[in-house]
């Protein structure tokens, strides 16, 4: 049975320790494969998963595919984008509805191998709010490498994150994230970009949400069977990352930032109380 927004929103006590969202467009040449090692996976743990596959208005039959192996495992569940919206939409769509502690978001190809989530989850209990995949602080690791000209063109998009948004990391479109369950709830709440370009954008607010963020190099196979179009889908990220910087000098994020925090409507005057209370002090910089 698929299931509401509603109904999955709030995470319930037994609520599971990581849920692993899936974007899947057109996927039915690798949405079996990708379901067999992720459900493998996750049985084999010795704690509670969901997994959620967003159909992102996919005309091919992935979500037939997923239905039919949602039959008997109540922890796999099919979220419907309404149409083509896009990868960002698509992953946001996800990690809003998921109840994990910890959520995780991996392409369809599985490009790396879902037992890496290991080493994204080590990195969040070991304390950072969001664990991201490289492909780039060990070489060694990519095990198929990528064609010369994807490489340079991963390369010069990443060049440009840095210049333009000052994002320091080695890797920023790495379909391989994790994320503490708040700090997702917050950081996706803020997402503005919907198509290819969200990555850069969700680390720019998690850094200014002063969220510790950690490179975890990850191994990754390259599946050719990408679809990503260098001349269309580039100029569209070039043309996301502009509006990202936009909204930023215009103050965009800083106003929706403190309007999360901003809960002067919904309480009476702030209690007083003693010094010698133990309250407890909201982290800075946090929401
Ligand atoms: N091509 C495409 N992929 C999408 C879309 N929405 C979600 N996705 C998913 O995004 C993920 C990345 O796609 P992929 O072709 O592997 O991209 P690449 O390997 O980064 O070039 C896959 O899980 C897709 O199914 C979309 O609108 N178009
Ligand atoms: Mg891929």
């Amino acid at each position: 049975m698929e299931s509401t927004p509603s109904e999955r929103r709030s995470p319930s006590p037994a609520s599971p320790r990581l849920s692993i969202v899936i974007p899947a467009y057109n996927e039915s040449a690798r949405i079996e494969a990708a379901l067999s090692s992720v459900l493998a996976w996750v049985t084999s743990l010795p704690w509670q998963s969901e997994v959620l596959v967003i159909d992102d208005g996919s005309t091919d039959s992935t979500s037939a595919i997923v239905h039919r192996w949602m039959a008997s495992r109540p922890f796999l569940h099919l979220i419907q984008n309404p149409g083509n919206r896009g990868k960002g939409y698509s992953v946001r769509n996800g990690l809003l509805q998921a109840a994990g502690q910890i959520v995780l978001f991996t392409d369809a190809d599985l490009s790396a191998p879902i037992e890496e989530a290991q080493q994204l989850i080590e990195a969040i209990e070991a304390g950072a709010d969001v664990a991201i995949g490289s492909r780039w602080l060990d070489r060694q690791r990519q095990t198929i490498h990528q064609p010369l000209y994807r490489r340079f063109f991963g390369r010069c998009f990443n060049w440009v994150t840095r210049k333009v948004m000052g994002l320091p990391f080695k890797d920023t479109q790495c379909g391989f994230k994790a994320f503490r369950r708040d700090a997702a709830q917050t950081i996706f709440r803020l997402q503005t970009i919907e198509r290819w370009g969200f990555d850069p954008e969700i680390l720019f607010i998690a850094r200014k949400l002063r969220y510790s963020i950690v490179e975890v190099p990850v191994t990754w196979g390259h599946d050719e069977r990408s679809r990503i179009s260098y001349l269309k889908d580039g100029m569209k990220m070039l043309e996301e990352m502009a509006q990202i910087r936009s909204n930023s000098l215009r103050g965009r994020y800083d106003q929706a930032i403190a309007a999360l925090k901003d809960t002067s409507t919904m309480v009476t005057p702030p209690v007083e109380r003693s010094n010698s209370s133990p309250s407890v002090r909201p982290r800075p910089g946090r929401v």
